[in-house]
């Protein structure tokens, strides 16, 4: 995969580049890639740190996102056997939660009882986590294959609030890719 450099546009006029990871959607490369600082990777500990963001203003199609991606827009690669912890914060006024779900259809109308991976979720799944609350989900990335992340608050993941994590057996290091589409 090829290393772009995208610009964030920051609030106040103030703009920085940063590298990311990705595919830019559309030919004009205007709409900037994903945050290269909400992934971490200590390959001696194999561990993925990431920063899960529900409801991030501004970037996506509602404030029903993680990370202002709404409808799998994003995936979230991680090697398989690594220690996952995502870092999670509700920026949004409404309650939102997270958990690990299998990659299938319908997506459900509210949070399962288990989890698709132990431990992957985060508190209140189903009641969703207050404004500027936070919690952290630590699990193994285990087996490998095809997962959502997804908001366990009734009607939420239907409203398009999830993205796509996958546990690769190929991996070495993770990777964030984006498929904007709208
Ligand atoms: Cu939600």
């Amino acid at each position: 995969m090829v290393a772009r450099w995208f610009v964030l546009p920051l609030a106040g006029a103030l703009a920085i580049a940063v590298p990311a990871e990705g595919r830019a959607q559309g030919s004009s490369g205007a709409k900037a890639g994903p945050d290269s600082t909400w992934l971490k990777w200590n390959p001696t500990t194999k561990t993925v740190t990431f920063k899960l963001v529900a409801g991030i203003p501004g970037r996506a199609k509602s404030p029903f996102n993680f990370n202002g991606y709404t409808d799998g827009e994003l995936t979230l690669t991680v090697p398989a056997g690594s220690t996952v912890v995502m870092n999670f914060v509700n920026d949004d006024g409404t309650p939102h939660s997270a958990q690990v779900i299998p990659d299938a259809r319908p997506i459900p109308n509210m949070a399962l009882d288990e989890p698709a991976i132990p431990r992957a979720y985060s508190k209140a799944a189903g009641e969703g986590i207050a404004q500027f609350g936070t919690d952290v989900l630590r699990f193994k990335a285990t087996p490998a294959g095809n997962y959502l992340v997804f908001c366990g608050v009734p009607g939420h993941g239907l409203s398009g609030m999830w993205i796509r994590f996958k546990i690769s057996a190929d991996l070495q290091a993770p990777t964030m890719t984006e498929a904007r589409t709208n």
